[in-house]
């Protein structure tokens, strides 16, 4: 940063901030607990898990949303963000909820969903009502293309596709105009040029952390800056659509209105936490994102690792990554936020399939790759996320039929290609790989019907495998996933180097074993797994000879001797000096 800079005199923070020994999980509230028999999780449930949640030692829970909302992307279309929506409980429920978290150390964090509200959100319907109306400028309004007849095909203002499928725009016949919705059209897109916009949103804000709330997830913040001339995309081959995201990624005034959120809303308050979610991101403006002197986040979630297997034509679409491309990732993210900002550290969440089968062998090592991918996510640098059932190695859902989908984004997409000529069988095979509803299906607590998530008709089916995999069975069981999520949170809690030392990654010999040391003084631990289903001999730098006499602090496999080089498939050890 230059000296000219005004933010360069500004101290960072001279304590360490409390998150980065942290620990978050993430609940997704209509799948975690049910507690009236309706079939969907609530709030009240998620209080009755609380026992839970403190066992497996986690600090912070992120809430997905709760908010008032006619849940046509379950919650992220919001109509009300000053209300819980009755199918999730009552502010009384939440309020309980926060006050009984806190009484047990665990901080609450709220989803925050500002890029877009719902469209039947009053400030869109007002905004809808008349092109005159004071809030049409909250929203994207615009013509239709010059030259073409409003309402038709093609007509659209700009060529950009939807995150779910079709075009960004919807035609109004009302005013004649069209919307902007870079997701569903059911999610038009907040005007955040406008500056009664930003305001009413820091006060919505403000009001929730005055009640108590402890930070916020940010849904897609890095969007909310629009380049205001809206131009077309690029149009990839095959593509009908253009993409727009040069457009509306990290526009040119997101810098200024997250620094203006962070004056306006979290200066003069303390203990909180703020991770920004943010699609396409890089590195390089993570660190920017995340440079604690420049006020921004304390965090972003990027998407690098989560689109290794995404193919050319869209998500639904296969591809192979290379062998070790998900250790290589990492590795980037950590040196690139070694020195200035911190990473956020994830495999999974309610957007993508489950951990264990989509990165680990949820066949044959089923324990064993779900408790080495646990061991390299908690042990680098950055604050982790725990996805609910991750803890307990859920995996993916054998989707049979379309009927059994229902996330907007894959019904969508679905739509889209069965139009063009695509058939079920097919589809199912992307949807069923790497389609949100994986992630969806309700936690597995006991073998009971419904695995104990509730006494009704869930909303969503409950995976076949609940007899086998779930939390009863887990607990207290030496070398189950879910104690060895523990021993990973309590390593984290107890030993600095974990949450401060620094990250070197270690040459293994082979670019499927991650092997990585981290370092703070003279405290150093040595983090070596193998990422693949089968037996490596690990050649690391300088050999396992100098880490003879280390301690063997932590394995998911019988240990064996401390220097034995052959690592058995997904076989973790984390060594100690
Ligand atoms: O997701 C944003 C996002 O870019 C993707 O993860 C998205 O879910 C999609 O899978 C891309 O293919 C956030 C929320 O996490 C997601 O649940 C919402 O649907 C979305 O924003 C809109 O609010």
């Amino acid at each position: 940063m230059s000296s000219a800079d005004p933010l360069a005199d500004r101290a960072a923070p001279a304590v360490t901030p409390w998150w980065k020994s942290a620990v978050v999980y993430q609940v997704y509230p209509r799948s975690f607990q049910d507690s009236d028999g309706d079939g969907i999780g609530d709030l009240r449930g998620v209080i009755d898990r609380l026992d839970h949640l403190q066992r497996l030692g986690v600090d912070v829970i992120w809430l997905s949303p709760i908010y008032r909302s006619p849940q046509a992307d379950n919650g992220y279309d919001i109509s009300d963000y000053e209300d819980i929506d009755p199918v999730f409980g009552t502010m009384a429920d939440f309020d309980e909820l926060l006050d009984r978290a806190h009484a047990r150390g665990i901080k609450i964090l709220m989803d925050l969903v500002v890029n877009h509200s719902s469209d039947e959100h009053p400030w869109f319907v007002e905004s809808r009502s008349s092109r005159d109306n004071p809030k049409r400028d909250w929203y994207w309004w615009r013509d239709a293309r010059p030259g073409t007849i409003a309402g038709r095909p093609g007509s659209e203002p700009t060529n950009w596709e939807s995150f779910f499928s079709g075009s960004t725009w919807e035609f109004d016949e009302q005013t004649g105009q069209y919307y902007l919705h870079l997701f569903d059209r059911k999610q038009p897109d907040l005007n955040w040029e406008n500056p009664e916009v930003r305001q009413a949103v820091y006060a919505m804000m403000r009001r929730w952390l005055d009640r108590g709330v402890d930070g916020f997830r940010m849904d897609v913040i890095n969007l909310i800056s629009k380049h205001p001339d809206l131009p077309d995309g690029q149009v990839a081959e095959g593509h009908t659509y253009g993409d727009g995201f040069p457009f509306y990624g990290h526009g040119p005034r997101l810098h200024e209105f997250l620094q203006e959120m962070h004056r306006e809303v979290f200066d003069g308050r303390s203990g909180l936490l703020t991770v920004g979610e943010m699609p396409g991101v890089t590195p390089e403006e993570a660190v920017l994102f995340t440079d604690p002197a420049r006020r921004e986040l304390d965090m972003v979630f990027q998407f690098e690792h989560v689109g290794l297997d995404h193919g050319e034509a869209s998500k639904f679409v296969h591809r192979e990554p290379d062998p070790g491309a998900l250790a290589a990732s990492f590795t980037r993210w950590q040196d690139a936020l070694s020195d200035t900002g911190w990473n956020s550290l994830y495999l999974s969440n309610h957007d993508q399939p489950r951990t264990v089968s989509r990165f680990g062998d949820d066949r044959e090592f089923w324990r064993e790759s779900a408790t080495a991918l646990a061991t390299i996510l908690h042990l680098q640098r950055g604050t982790p996320y725990v996805y609910q059932g991750e803890e307990l190695g859920m995996t993916n859902h054998p989707f049979a039929s379309i009927d059994d989908v229902r996330d907007v984004e894959s019904l969508n997409h679905y739509r889209e290609q069965t139009d063009a000529g695509g058939v079920e069988g097919d589809l199912l095979v992307g949807i069923g790989r790497i389609g949100r509803d994986n992630a969806r299906t309700p936690v597995q607590w006991d073998a009971s019907p419904n695995a104990g998530f509730t006494t009704g008709e869930p909303w969503t089916a409950v995976n076949p495998n609940a007899a086998l995999i779930n939390a009863e069975a887990q607990y207290g069981v030496p070398g189950s996933v879910f104690e060895h999520y523990r021993s990973l949170i309590r390593l984290r809690h107890e030993r600095s180097v974990v949450a401060d030392g620094t990250f070197r990654r270690v040459p293994a010999g082979s670019d499927e074993v991650f092997a990585f040391e981290r370092r703070l003084d003279d405290d150093v631990l040595l983090v070596v797994a193998n990422l693949s289903s089968v037996s490596r001999v690990v050649q690391l730098d300088g050999g396992l000879e100098p880490w003879r006499d280390a301690s063997l602090l932590l394995t998911n496999l019988p240990a064996k001797t401390v220097a034995a080089a052959e690592f058995a498939p997904w076989e973790a050890r984390v060594y100690a000096l």
